[in-house]
């Protein structure tokens, strides 16, 4: 099971409290105020880390605590700090505070660290408060409770390009073909389960751009039918969507209807997705009606279409140097 979505209850640390203490020692009857300070509570940092491939830890441990700071001891003894908690989280995870329903923080980049729950200040022992003209103070403070709160990890795939299309048009067989990436393929409808990004290389011109495939859309999608909309959140960071309709045409489908069924869906779950530079590929070339099918959605469809087939490789070239060319010039 790949979890891209998990509820987790996160607290920092309380501060540890201050201690209220007076020195007794031999031949000295009014020794001074020794109570030492409490120690800061430890926070919770997440931190983006990519050999972190989905949040299965946090789904089946949800609750998480940094360490308590320890209290202030007599003898001036200051209490010990709470150890701070990593989160670790994959590359693309957002955090999103449950109760305001707002996005608090994400990590982009390998390594790129937040602080999330700030732990709780430890309380001042009477030491503290010792001064000329209180020479044996009775305050002292109790530590801060740390930040606590409910949150909602989504994972955000980061990729330039995002696949889309039915079932069976064949999104694993062309990040298979064309990048580093392995995602199961089949002819059965479905078989994509979580998402997947490949490295696109292009080694004459030292640059790479990345692909994800994510699990087939189809008709109603919007009201979770199929897989529903869930996995679309994983290409709504891409620069570039290419859509992937099968020219075949078998069980009476239409490539063209396909395409338009697509479009809608993308538009129901977000409008800005279709904001985006969209490329069409139409797979299956090497079928037999393909090459009509392709005619026909060519007259009807303004958007570059480009003619794939991933068994034979004819046109994936110059669809591997468009994409390069679509990402390049956004990210310029
Ligand atoms: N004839 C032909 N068959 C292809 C081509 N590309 C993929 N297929 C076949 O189409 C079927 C589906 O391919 P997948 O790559 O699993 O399709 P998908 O789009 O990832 O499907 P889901 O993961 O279910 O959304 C497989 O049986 C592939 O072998 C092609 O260019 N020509
Ligand atoms: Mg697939």
């Amino acid at each position: 099971m790949f979890y891209d979505e998990v509820k987790v209850s996160l607290k920092a640390g309380n501060g540890g409290d201050g201690c209220f203490s007076f020195r007794r020692a031999k031949y000295e009857p009014k020794g001074g105020p020794d109570g030492g300070n409490g120690g800061r509570g430890g926070s919770v940092f997440i931190i983006a880390d990519s050999n972190v491939a989905d949040l299965t830890d946090y789904h089946f441990k949800p609750i998480w605590k940094a360490k308590n700071g320890e209290p202030g001891r007599g003898s001036d003894q200051h209490g010990a700090r709470g150890a701070n908690l990593v989160i670790k989280l994959p590359v693309g995870t957002v955090v999103v505070d449950r109760e305001t329903e707002s996005v608090v923080a994400e990590v982009l980049t390998h390594g790129e660290e937040l602080l999330l729950l700030k732990g709780g200040e430890g309380g001042k022992g009477n030491e503290e408060f010792k001064s000329s003209t209180n020479r044996a103070p009775r305050e002292f403070t109790l530590g801060k409770p740390g930040g606590s709160g409910e949150f909602l990890f989504v994972i955000k795939t980061i990729a330039d390009v995002g696949l889309v299309g039915f079932p069976n048009a064949g999104k694993s067989t062309l990040l298979n073909t064309l990048t580093n990436a392995h995602p199961k393929m089949g002819a059965y409808p479905f078989t994509t389960l979580f998402p997947t990004v490949g490295i696109l290389e292009y080694p004459d011109l030292y640059e790479r751009i990345t692909l994800a495939d994510i699990p087939g859309l189809i008709e109603g999608a919007s009201e979770n039918k199929g897989l529903g909309h869930r996995f679309l959140k994983h290409i709504e960071r891409c620069k570039v969507i290419l859509i992937m309709v099968d020219l075949e045409g078998t069980d009476n489908r239409d490539p063209l209807g396909d395409y338009r069924i697509l479009i809608k869906e993308l538009k129901l779950y977000m409008p800005r997705l279709v904001k985006k530079p969209i490329l069409i590929a139409g797979n299956k070339l090497d079928e037999p009606n393909a090459v009509e099918n392709l005619k026909k959605l060519k007259a009807k469809v303004k958007l570059p279409i480009f003619g794939i087939s991933c068994l034979s490789e004819e046109g994936l070239d110059v669809l591997k140097s468009k994409l390069l060319d679509e990402v390049i010039e956004i990210r310029q």
